[in-house]
């Protein structure tokens, strides 16, 4: 899982990085893109790391990426190389300014930023959209793929994301490797100074990331990297004194678990615990394949304990006694905190 931060010049994203993966990079122009993979905290795999006492223990990450904006003119659009490693992100995390920055002469215009943003999204995707449908005229290709791009070109034209287009009028299938901007997932962290760390979201805003399909939450950037640079008793002194639920990292987390609608599920053993990270609905078989391929061609059936049960019974052996181990084929479908264990057969 890839997360890019993007946002114009000084809008605070390495603040904001720093402060999800406990780095320290310089904050000010470097121009350099940074890359920083966190561990996405789970308490029911501290727990079973605790019974089974594994040689290793490894939870599920997610990777970020700090993309640095343009410098030289305020707002200049998102230059080629920007573009580029957006889009090799899974998600987008942009980083609005709605502080002052002495270094900036415009006062902050989240809205404004947002609007700018999108549109050069939007172009970037009409420009991919145009020319693969004069192509595939050309081509006289299947008239399905033709459609599904005429219909989302419309949508870009009237400035509408990808991502809101219904999947009942398109098939995705074709958009696959086209990495349209519009279309990935798209988490707005509103920055604000630390006096309004614990403010609320402006309705105008709202209203328009909800008609962007789009998440947001709000920060303030200073505040966080603060929290990220105490320990952690303190930091939960720290964040109820201001009256915080969690920190950035954790709603960040949230956010994107559920706008992607993510899962875990589990395997376990002596030699290693481990959250594996798959979208709701997938089938054992698909999930076995994420562990390995072998298992996903070999697989013959899935032992399934969801980990409410096995806290309940407290061993694999106990769950057996009780009658309670779930004997599943391919076609289950993998439920958050199931522990799985893939019988296969090479
Ligand atoms: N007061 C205040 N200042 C902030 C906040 N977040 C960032 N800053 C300051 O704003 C300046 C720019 O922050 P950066 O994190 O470097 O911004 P950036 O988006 O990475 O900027 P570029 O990489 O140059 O595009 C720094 O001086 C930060 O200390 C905030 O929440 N409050
Ligand atoms: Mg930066």
């Amino acid at each position: 899982m890839k997360i890019g931060l993007v946002g114009f010049a000084g809008s605070g994203k390495t603040t904001v990085f720093n402060a999800i993966t406990g780095l320290d990079v310089p904050v000010g122009f470097s121009g350099e893109v940074r890359l920083g993979t966190v561990k996405v905290p789970d308490q029911r795999i501290d727990q079973l790391s605790r019974i089974f006492l594994p040689q290793k223990t490894t939870y599920a990450d997610i990777s970020f990426c700090d993309i640095p904006g343009e410098h030289g003119a305020e707002k200049v659009g998102l230059s080629p190389g920007t573009l580029q490693h957006i889009q090799h992100q899974d998600a987008i995390c942009l980083v609005l300014r709605d502080f002052p920055n002495p270094a900036l002469e415009s006062d902050p215009n989240p809205m404004e930023d947002l609007d700018a943003f999108h549109t050069e999204c939007i172009f970037a995707d009409l420009t991919t959209v145009e020319k693969r449908l004069d192509r595939l005229r050309k081509e006289r290709a299947d008239i399905q793929e033709i459609t599904t791009f005429e219909i989302i070109k419309e949508a870009l034209e009237r400035g509408h994301p990808i991502r809101s287009v219904s999947e009942d009028k398109i098939s995705r299938v074709y958009l696959r490797g086209f990495n349209l901007l519009t279309d990935k997932i798209l988490i707005v962290a509103l920055n604000r100074d630390e006096g309004r760390a614990n403010s609320s979201m402006p309705a105008h805003l709202k209203a328009h990331l909800s008609d962007l399909g789009a998440a947001g939450f709000l920060l303030s950037a200073s505040v966080e990297a603060e929290i990220a640079g105490l320990d952690v008793e303190d930091q939960t002194i720290f964040i109820r004194d201001l009256g915080l639920e969690e920190p950035v990292l954790a709603r960040l987390i949230k956010t994107t678990y559920s706008l992607l609608d993510l899962i875990s599920f589990f395997t376990v053993g002596e030699d290693e615990v481990r959250a594996w990270t798959i979208t709701r609905g997938t089938k054992a078989r698909a999930a076995a394949g994420r562990i390995h391929s072998d298992l996903e061609r070999g697989f013959i059936r899935a032992e399934i304990i969801p980990y409410d049960i096995f806290m309940e019974y407290g061993s694999e052996q106990a769950v057996k006694d009780a009658g309670c181990l779930q004997v599943e084929g391919k076609e289950y479908l993998v439920a958050d905190g199931d522990i799985m264990n893939v019988r296969f057969n090479l």
